[in-house]
């Protein structure tokens, strides 16, 4: 049995997940407002994952009998000084995501609550790949920043990035 305590903030995190996509989103927008639309690209993939994460949870708490609520999505950051700049707040927000999940289960274990706890586990896992991807990017990114021939093939590599959902599980 999931607690209300447990129930609402699962569903905290479902709107937690679609305000991480609306931040993808603007992330997109400002690159591809500057000419790099492979950079965009990478973004409104991320932005299909994120919505993909929501709704993994929507489904649980939908099967487990409780009606997910919908908020407002929070307004994201618009503005970024580069292109790098829009990974490192990326990387900031998944932090803050893992920080969430492991809130998360926290109280499924404090809760004994062992099927939110076996839930979760994909998300702790997920976080631990987000979180490198986007390390991994930023430290490429750092070394040809300067570079427009370099910073040109890697953005065209980020540019064939797709999402497929059946990858994920
Ligand atoms: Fe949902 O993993 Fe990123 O935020």
């Amino acid at each position: 049995m999931i607690s209300e305590k447990l129930a609402n903030l699962l569903n905290d995190q479902v709107n937690n997940e679609f305000d991480a996509a609306q931040a993808y989103v603007a992330m997109a927008a400002y690159c591809e407002h500057n000419s790099y639309s492979g950079f965009a690209n990478f973004y409104l993939a991320q932005a299909e994952e994120e919505r993909y994460h929501a709704m993994k949870l929507y489904e649980y708490l939908n099967d487990r009998g409780i009606q997910v609520k919908i908020t407002a999505t929070s307004t994201p950051k618009v503005d970024f000084d580069s292109v790098l700049d829009t990974f490192k707040v990326a990387l900031k927000q998944e932090k803050g995501v893992t920080q969430n999940f492991y809130d998360l289960s926290d109280l499924a274990w404090e809760e004994r609550e062992h099927a939110t706890i076996s839930f979760l586990n994909w998300y702790l896992d997920e976080q631990v790949e987000e979180e490198a991807t986007f390390e991994t990017h930023i430290d490429y990114l750092t070394r040809i920043e300067h570079d427009q021939n370099a910073l040109f093939i890697y953005e065209k590599e980020l540019g064939k990035r797709t999402f497929d959902p059946n990858a994920e599980d």
